[in-house]
């Protein structure tokens, strides 16, 4: 294909504030259709939004054609989850225009700092491993990967979280309201999706015939690099019928019958499920994970197939990655794309498919490892049933060729789980078809290679890997924190944001009382500025002076906010117990959302702010201490809260985290961790030095050593007169008077039922952990020292490290060729 015959004459938008401003009041006019009298703040959030997208356009052009004329290998990333935020900050950082743009805005009277916060997070993940993706979208393309996110447009994302009378309420997050000026609908592409059915044979050929079918339609937006003109897309599936109505209950009058199926079939895109952890093995989740990869390979495909006849290439042009097992079925997938749809043989097809896909581990707990029940996969995908019984069968026999016949271990490795209900595993049909197993902390990658899947790495070592997450420096430091950033460049200039290592530099101003100052100074104002919020939208005053203690991600037992609790409500008896003593001032920040059916992470939810209320009403406590819960947690509020803290909590149960973000986004914003040696934090401490954080409590080892020995948690509550003194104000009521037995239970799981996650165990050194840091905060410059040492270390986490490892060992990929901004 000739594509210079394509080549248009455009206007090219201009960067000076003058045209911008003409180019947003064209916008208005002529794409929302409002003029400046009628038109809402919304409305002017797209005009702007739409005047900066195009900014981006020839850029993507420019990628788009580079990639095909460079013949590059492109990475695509699966993943149901990716947790964007809000787009407008990140795409005039990339794009050097948040200055124009303000200046523009102001020319037109419209205030430039409450537009951006109208715009809805794009809240289509629920936690750490969707924004992972988020952040790795941008890392790939501020290191010109050629990469594509694929994914599902959510109608609704992550919910809104309330909070009614102390408790979590979930309401809908119907974040399309206003429409989503940053993706560009793609109508002519649209995939057909099968479901159900049964198989026929004939010759050896199998036919999967009878199925109900549902069309993906394509949604793509704008994946800008940072000082690059790279961009890639992120490609997001929507559900359309295959028929707009179903004419034949139509003809008969049933006009609600007719449109019903249609509605059905939408379904699948509908809803992000809200659970982290636990899959409920619902057979819609089923539904939404072969949506999605299925419309996918159908697209890698088609692309694939642009410059290529055959099959040879595959492996040398594509690399497929599966975030976590929920993609996994684009493995049978592609099998029976090139089996059934392009004739190739069993065999070979196999073989291709294990150079092109690579997969990621996110969790080691066992409720979160997704297995699906035969009987369903059978009825929703048989046809994918069929080729994992013969993808099983084929791996078995290699297995005993290779490490010769041993039955015990054939029935530990099989895909299909045969105990109780016959299962398919999905996390070992990701290892057997990839080429790279990888974990996220150097931790959880060991502990995944000694744990769940020992006889795999024993059977084929060189498959599994570490790779260390990281975030990018660009929205968690450059953008969220422009008061930080813009002391870091005076010191070591601005190239940082593409190479974070040069953090290193601030070490030498690690003695510098007038640099300490103003890092002072920097974290100072925002912590005002979320002292504001708080007041403003918490209705609760909290004194910017003192500790900001921040604890925010999602609420599981495993993360132990409960501990943190136990801690508050020592510190209140404290204070109480020693009114003269001098208590270091401090505010406990708690956000984050439970999935709306565990019920202990909602009612850790409700003992927090039932907490909360009891110590910020209490007049004896004064501003020593307060307990806010923020409600609704989400990436833009993480960019809020993040740059104001002054400590971060990483507490969980050494051996359960696998890593960790927020430990990174808020080191990398000089807050300093109080944490245990679990995922990340191990790392952390290695590169902050451990004089520079507070690690306390069990290693994963001891963890291990103390559940094989049986766990007494008794013992703790019985020794320790503070422990037991918390426990109980929490069990006879003192937070809840009005319902004295609410928190019986949260007693007796970690007083009776032997806890799993050794909250009591860890309490007594947690403690000293936080008098530690009290002491360390008396003395302003000596935190402001740790502080800084803590922001200098963080280079190791940017994301674009992550990536470059990604791309140099497992994907194979060589970056893009295309100039720089500037160079068109
Ligand atoms: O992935 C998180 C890990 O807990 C965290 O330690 C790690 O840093 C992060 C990125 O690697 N895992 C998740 O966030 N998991 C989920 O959000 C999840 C979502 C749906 C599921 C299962 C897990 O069905």
């Amino acid at each position: 294909m000739d594509l210079a015959q394509f080549t248009l004459q455009y206007d090219r938008p201009s960067t000076d504030v003058e045209s911008l401003k003409r180019a947003i009041a064209n916008k208005l006019m002529y794409q929302i259709g409002k003029n400046p009298e009628s038109a809402l703040p919304e409305d002017w959030l797209h005009a702007v939004a739409y005047t900066v997208r195009d900014h981006l356009v020839e850029r993507w052009m420019k990628t788009t054609r580079a990639s095909y004329a460079q013949d590059v290998k492109r990475v695509y990333y699966l993943s149901m989850e990716f947790l964007i935020g809000r787009s407008l900050g990140n795409a005039m950082l990339a794009l050097e225009l948040a200055g124009p743009v303000r200046e523009a805005l102001r020319l037109l009277d419209i205030d430039p700092d409450s537009l951006p916060e109208l715009e809805p997070d794009a809240a289509l993940g629920n936690g750490g491993l969707g924004r992972l993706a988020a952040c790795f979208l941008d890392s790939m393309a501020t290191l010109g990967v050629p990469g594509f996110g694929y994914g599902i447009r959510y109608d609704y994302g992550m919910f809104r979280q309330q909070i009614v009378d102390g408790q979590q309420v979930e309401v809908p997050d119907y974040w399309l309201t206003h429409g989503n000026p940053w993706e560009f609908p793609r109508p002519e592409i649209r995939m057909r999706i099968r479901f159900g059915g049964h198989l026929q044979e004939d010759g050896g050929r199998v036919h999967w015939v009878g199925t109900d079918d549902v069309l993906a339609m394509a949604y793509d937006s704008i994946i800008p690099g940072y000082g690059t003109e790279v961009t890639n897309t992120l490609r997001l599936w929507s559900a359309r019928a295959t028929e707009e109505i179903d004419l034949s209950a139509f003809n008969r009058g049933n006009y609600f019958g007719a449109v019903e199926s249609k509605n059905h079939s939408e379904n699948v895109s509908r809803v992000l499920y809200p659970d982290d952890s636990t899959l409920e093995g619902r057979e819609l989740r089923l539904r939404q994970e072969y949506f999605f990869v299925s419309a996918s390979l159908q697209d890698i495909l088609r692309r694939y197939r642009v410059g290529h006849t055959d099959f040879d290439a595959l492996p040398d042009k594509v690399s497929i990655h599966l975030n976590d097992t929920h993609p996994v079925l684009a493995v049978p997938e592609l099998m029976r794309l090139l089996v059934d749809e392009h004739g190739l043989e069993w065999a070979r097809a196999w073989a291709l498919c294990r150079r092109v896909f690579s997969y990621t581990n996110h969790t080691l707990m066992h409720e979160a490892l997704e297995t699906w029940p035969l009987e369903m996969l059978g009825r929703v995908l048989p046809r994918h049933l069929r080729m994992i019984f013969d993808i099983n069968a084929h791996f078995l026999a290699e297995l005993n060729a290779e490490l010769g016949p041993d039955v015990e271990r054939m029935r530990r490795m099989s895909l299909i789980d045969e105990q109780g209900e016959r299962r398919v595993r999905m996390a070992y049909l990701a290892i057997v078809a990839s080429h790279s197993v990888n974990g996220v902390s150097a931790l959880h990658s060991a502990l995944m290679r000694e744990s769940i899947f020992a006889d795999f790495a024993r059977a084929w070592p060189q498959r599994f890997n570490n790779k260390t997450n990281g975030v990018t420096p660009r929205r968690w430091l450059a953008h969220a924190n422009p008061g930080l950033a813009a002391l870091i460049d005076s010191r070591i200039g601005p190239a940082w944001r593409r190479d974070l290592e040069q953090l290193q530099g601030l070490r030498a101003h690690a003695d510098d009382a007038d640099f300490l100052h103003t890092l002072r100074a920097v974290k100072q104002a925002n912590k005002l500025r979320l002292a504001q919020w708080i007041g403003q939208h918490c209705g609760l005053h909290v004194d910017p002076a003192a500790l900001f203690d921040v604890h925010v991600k999602r609420i599981h037992e495993y993360k132990r906010q409960l501990l943190n609790v136990l801690h508050l409500v020592s510190r209140y008896q404290r204070i109480l117990a020693e009114p003269n003593g001098e208590h270091v001032p401090r505010v406990a920040i708690f956000s984050g959302k439970a999935a709306s059916a565990y019920r202990m992470a909602k009612l850790v939810i409700r003992l927090i702010n039932d907490v909360a209320a009891v110590i910020n009403a209490d007049a004896r406590v004064g501003e020593r201490l307060k307990v806010v819960f923020v409600p609704n947690f989400s990436v833009s509020l993480a960019e809020l809260i993040i740059p104001a803290a002054d400590l971060s909590e990483q507490i969980s149960t050494a051996g359960t985290e696998a890593s960790g973000t927020g430990n990174m986004k808020l080191a990398l914003n000089g807050a300093l961790t109080i944490g245990t040696l679990d995922g990340a934090n191990v790392e952390i401490r290695e590169q902050v030095g451990e004089d520079n954080i507070f690690i306390f409590g069990h290693t994963a080892a001891e963890v291990a050593q103390i559940r094989n020995g049986g766990y007494q948690p008794r013992q703790y509550y019985e020794r320790d007169a503070r422990l037991a003194a918390a426990l109980d104000a929490i069990r006879a009521g003192l937070f809840s008077p009005d319902e004295p037995g609410r928190y019986q239970a949260i007693f007796d799981t970690l007083v009776n039922w032997g806890d799993h996650y050794l909250l009591l165990a860890d309490y007594a050194s947690y403690l000293d952990a936080q008098d530690q840091a009290d002491a360390r905060y008396r003395d302003p410059l000596q935190w402001s020292r740790c502080s800084l040492l803590n922001i200098a270390g963080m280079g190791a986490f940017s994301s674009d490290r992550t990536i470059a490892e990604y791309a140099r060992t497992i994907w194979h990929t060589e970056p893009l060729r295309i100039g720089s901004p500037g160079g068109l």
